[in-house]
C-alpha cells in the first residue's frame, strides 16, 4: 500500500523500509481489478488462538486518557491543532505504536498557518489490496484537554490497535489506524490524507470506522448508518450485550468518517453523543439523566478527564475490538471487475443532458447491492451538473443534483448504488446535463467496478 504522498516533508519512522516492502508486495501483488489473481499470495490466515477478539482492559484505555490529560494540563490546557499540546499527544501515540511493532509514519500538512500532522499506523501482513482502517481525530478544541472529544476515540483506537500486536494478529485485510489533525477546523486532516491517496491506493481501503466521542458522560450508544455490513457488526455485537442502539442521526459530513464517504470508501463507526438533550425514551434503555445532554462539557474547559462514563468508553472499545476482529479475518470478496470508458464528451451549456455508454457482458445474474461508479468529469462549476447512471433497462439513479452554490471545479469521486433490481449485462449510461448558463465542462472518463 503506498504510502500517501505528501507535498512537505514528513517524518517517518525506522519502519520506511518496511513501509517501502509493504507498498512493494502490495503493487508487486496488486492486479488490475479486471484479471483477478485468486492464486494471489495471502496473508496466513489468523489461527484459532487469535479469532476470538480480546476483551478490551478499559484500565488500559484509561491509562491513555490520563496521559491525555496530562499533555494538556502541561501545554496550556488544551491538546489543539497548531498548539504544542498536539505535537505532544502525537509523539506519545507514535511511541506506543512504533514499540508495539507497527509501521507507523507522520504525515504533515498546514492549516490556518500551522504545520497540522496524521499519524498512519500499519500492522504488516494482510492483502495490501484489502486494507481496513479505523481512526480517530486527535485534536481537541483551543478552550480545553478535549477527553471525551475526542482523546476517547484516539484511546479506543490506540489500545484496539495495541490488542492486534499482543495478539500477534494474522488478519486476511492489511490493517491501517489513523490518528487525526486539525478535525475541528473542518475535518482537514482526514481530508488531506484522502486526497492525497491515489485513486488506486483509495479503492484498496475496504472500509473506515471513525470513532469521534464514545464516552460521554451521560452516554447514548450510536452506530453509524453507512455502510451495511460495518453497521450490521456493531448492532450486533450491542444487541449481544443487551444494549440497544439508535442510528447516529447528529448529521452526516460531522467527523472523519465523511472525508472516506466523499470519496466513495465505505464507512461505520460509533458515537456516544454531544450536545443533543438525553430523552426520556433513551434514559429508559440507557440510563443516564433525560432532559440533559450527553455531554454538557462539549467543546469546553470542562471537557477533562473526569468528563467520561467508563462503562461506554468500555463497551465501545470492546465493540470496535470485535469489528476488526471480524471485519478484519473474514475472507474478502474477490476482488471487483471493472469496466470503464475514457472517451471524452462534451458537455453543452445549459442545454440537453450527454451520455456516455459502457458495455458489460460475460456476468451473470443481477448487478450489485454495492455497484461502484468512479466518475472524473470535468467542469468549471460543479454546481451546474446533474449526474444519473442509466441502467440499461433505463431505469435512472441520481448520482449527484445540481448545486447553485458549488462553485468549485470538477466531479472527481466515486459512488456506490444498490443496483440489485438490474440485470448486470447490457449497456449502463452515465448521463449529464448542464442546466446553468456559463461554465462547461466534459465527460473525461468513468468506471463501473462490480
Ligand atoms: N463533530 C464532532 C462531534 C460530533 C457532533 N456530531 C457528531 C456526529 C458523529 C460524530 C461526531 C459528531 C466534533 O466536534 O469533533
Ligand atoms: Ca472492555
Ligand atoms: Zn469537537
Ligand atoms: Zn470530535
Amino acid at each position: 500500500m503506498t504510502h500517501p504522498r505528501s507535498s512537505l516533508p514528513r517524518t517517518t519512522s525506522r519502519c520506511t523500509a518496511a513501509v517501502a516492502l509493504v507498498a512493494a508486495a502490495g503493487l508487486l501483488a496488486a492486479s488490475p481489478a479486471s484479471s483477478a489473481t485468486p492464486d494471489r499470495p495471502r496473508a496466513a490466515a489468523a489461527d484459532a488462538g487469535t479469532l476470538a477478539p480480546p476483551d478490551i482492559p478499559i484500565s488500559n484505555v484509561k491509562a491513555h486518557l490520563t496521559q491525555f490529560q496530562s499533555i494538556a494540563t502541561a501545554n496550556g490546557g488544551n491538546r489543539a491543532h497548531g498548539r504544542t499540546g498536539y505535537k505532544a499527544s502525537i509523539d506519545y501515540v507514535k511511541a506506543k505504536l512504533d514499540a508495539a511493532g507497527f509501521t507507523t509514519s507522520v504525515q504533515q500538512f498546514t492549516s490556518s498557518g500551522s504545520t497540522g500532522y496524521n499519524l498512519i499506523a500499519d500492522w504488516p501482513g494482510g492483502d495490501p489490496d484489502q486494507v481496513l482502517m479505523a481512526g480517530a481525530h486527535l485534536d481537541s478544541v483551543s478552550s480545553g484537554a478535549g477527553i471525551n472529544d475526542n482523546a476517547s476515540g484516539s484511546a479506543a483506537v490506540l489500545e484496539t490497535a495495541l490488542a492486534v500486536s499482543r495478539a500477534q494478529l494474522q488478519p486476511t485485510k492489511h490493517l491501517r489506524f489513523a490518528w487525526w489533525g486539525a478535525e475541528e477546523l473542518g475535518l482537514v486532516g482526514s481530508r488531506y490524507y484522502v486526497n492525497n491517496l491515489t485513486a488506486d491506493d483509495r479503492a484498496r481501503v475496504s472500509g473506515y470506522i471513525n470513532l469521534d466521542m464514545v464516552g460521554s458522560p451521560n452516554p447514548g450508544y450510536f452506530v453509524y448508518d453507512d455502510d451495511p455490513a460495518i453497521e450490521k457488526v456493531f448492532k450486533d455485537w450491542y444487541a449481544g450485550i443487551g444494549i440497544p442502539t439508535e442510528t447516529e442521526t447528529e448529521g452526516d459530513g460531522r467527523s472523519d468518517h465523511a472525508s472516506f464517504k466523499n470519496v466513495g470508501i465505505p464507512v461505520g463507526g460509533l458515537f456516544t453523543g454531544a450536545s443533543r438533550t438525553k430523552t426520556a425514551a433513551q434514559a429508559a434503555k440507557w440510563g443516564g439523566t433525560s432532559g440533559q445532554t450527553f455531554d454538557r462539557c462539549y467543546h469546553s474547559s470542562c471537557d477533562t478527564s473526569t468528563n467520561i462514563s467508563d462503562t461506554a468508553l468500555d463497551r465501545n472499545s470492546d465493540a470496535l475490538a470485535h469489528a476488526i476482529w471480524t471485519l478484519g479475518t473474514t475472507e474478502p470478496l474477490p476482488p471487483g471487475e471493472s469496466y470503464e470508458n475514457t472517451t471524452d464528451v462534451a458537455i453543452p451549456d445549459n442545454a440537453a443532458a450527454v451520455t456516455s455508454a459502457l458495455t458489460v457482458s460475460g456476468r451473470t445474474g443481477n448487478a450489485p447491492t454495492a455497484l461502484r461508479v468512479g466518475v472524473d468529469i470535468k467542469h468549471t462549476w460543479r454546481g451546474d451538473l446533474v449526474v444519473d447512471l442509466l441502467a440499461p433497462d433505463g431505469t435512472a439513479y441520481r448520482l449527484k443534483n445540481s448545486s447553485s452554490s458549488d462553485s468549485a471545479d470538477n466531479v472527481i469521486t466515486a459512488y456506490t448504488v444498490d443496483t440489485s433490481a438490474e440485470t448486470a449485462n447490457g449497456a449502463w449510461q452515465l448521463r449529464v446535463q448542464d442546466v446553468a448558463s456559463q461554465d462547461t465542462g466534459y465527460i473525461d472518463s468513468w468506471k463501473l467496478t462490480f
